[in-house]
């Protein structure tokens, strides 16, 4: 945690309520080492938290109304009643975070929760639109919010569960459950491997001396929306004509032996799923092992998957990959990472070769519109909690 973002959610506190707040939270962004896709399918997924957060400062209040300022959206301010029906906002895209806030405000009272008023300040350092889940980091921060204020009894499990009824029923994103349970569960120094049936969760160490590297491509991902829920039907109806309640019950073979007349695009949507899932499972015994040369195969053939059968990458992610697998060669793997259709491609490689990845993206690589990647060297952070104000005095 950076404490030049402790100090903005504080200043922007202090100028928006004049007062010192009771409480602050953080929540993480995240990036999935492997396991596309296969959340929503009831699969595997193997992601970890990142050292880039979202923070919330906040001071009860004794009225039903909660007051929130942003100061990444220059203070602006947003305020509604709690003991009335919680609306969305619509039509200015620069008020959408308002809708995370309001979404997960409203998920906590739909499940019974009696919440107090608040007034609270958001300040966040993860890369927005870079498909890194600074949105799930919002909604985890805020409800990790008012659990800590109020001492409310809600697991972290639960926390994630309901800021994905905030994503899916308030703000209209059909997401799975991986975003908002890495950043609510994470485990500092790990990667998570969680089954998104039970949600039980498995933390696996990163190997020392080992980096997790992100590079944003720079490319807008623009047709994710569309897309993704097109992926999401195309997952659905294979479900229905293998006759198995989700893709997560189907292996390889059962796959290919009653493919009878499956339409061939939803074929390999519904191959790169099954695969998907079994390479997740293997790159969680891959990297507890430290064998980085296994899991950067499996890195690979989940990007090959990604881009031929799933069909979620465009050209300058598939160039940025090819970069990185030259530099890293056999000693660790890289993918693209998120939704897909642009965004971010994660890497794992020795520290030693940080440098030369850099230098080999500057020299090599450019977004359409001519910009440079952005790089990220981040550490696998700890997931969504209360900050010790005095250790950051
Ligand atoms: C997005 C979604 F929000 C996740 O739930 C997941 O499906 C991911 O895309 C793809 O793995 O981040």
């Amino acid at each position: 945690m950076t404490s030049p973002l402790l100090t903005r959610v504080l200043a922007s506190f202090a100028d928006s309520f004049d007062a010192a707040p009771t409480t602050v939270v953080h929540a993480p962004g995240r990036v999935n080492l492997i396991g596309e896709h296969t959340d929503y399918n009831d699969g595997f997924v193997l992601p970890c938290a990142i050292d880039y957060h979202t923070l919330v400062a906040a001071q009860p209040l004794d009225e039903p109304l909660v007051r929130v300022v942003a100061s990444d959206y220059g203070d602006q301010l947003d305020e509604f009643r709690i003991d009335a029906p919680i609306v969305p906002v619509t039509g200015r895209a620069d008020h959408a975070w308002i809708n995370y806030v309001r979404g997960t405000v409203k998920a906590l009272i739909d499940d019974g929760l009696v919440l107090r008023g608040a007034e609270l300040a958001v300040a966040g350092n993860v890369p927005q639109g870079a498909g890194l889940s600074s949105s799930a980091a919002l909604e985890v921060a805020i409800a990790q919010a008012f659990k800590t204020l109020q001492d409310l009894d809600l697991t972290q499990t639960r926390i994630a569960q309901l800021a994905q009824i905030a994503e899916n029923r308030f703000v209209g994103c059909n997401c799975g459950i991986m975003d908002q349970l890495i950043s609510a569960r994470s485990t500092a120094g790990h990667a998570l491997l969680i089954d998104c049936r039970s949600l039980d969760v498995s933390a696996v160490h990163l190997p020392e001396d080992v980096a997790v590297l992100i590079v944003h491509s720079r490319v807008k991902r623009g047709l994710v929306d569309s897309e993704y829920n097109t992926r999401r039907q195309q997952c659905e109806a294979a479900a229905a004509h293998y006759g198995v309640p989700a893709l997560r019950d189907l292996d390889e073979a059962g796959l290919l032996a009653r493919r009878g007349t499956l339409d061939e695009v939803v074929f390999r949507r519904a191959r790169h799923i099954v695969t998907e899932n079994q390479r997740t499972l293997d790159a969680a015994q891959a990297l507890a092992a430290g064998d980085l040369k296994r899991m950067g195969a499996l890195m690979a053939a989940s990007h090959v998957s990604m881009r031929d059968d799933f069909e979620i990458t465009v050209p300058p992610i598939d160039h940025l990959v090819e970069i990185l697998q030259r530099v890293i060669g056999e000693d660790g793997g890289a993918r693209m990472t998120g939704g897909g259709f642009g965004g971010c491609v994660v890497a794992l490689l020795p520290e030693s070769r940080i440098a030369a990845a850099r230098e080999a993206i500057a020299a090599q690589y450019r977004a359409p519109s001519g910009e440079a990647a952005a790089v990220y060297v981040c550490h696998a952070s700890a997931g969504a909690g209360p900050i010790a104000l005095h250790a950051h005095a």
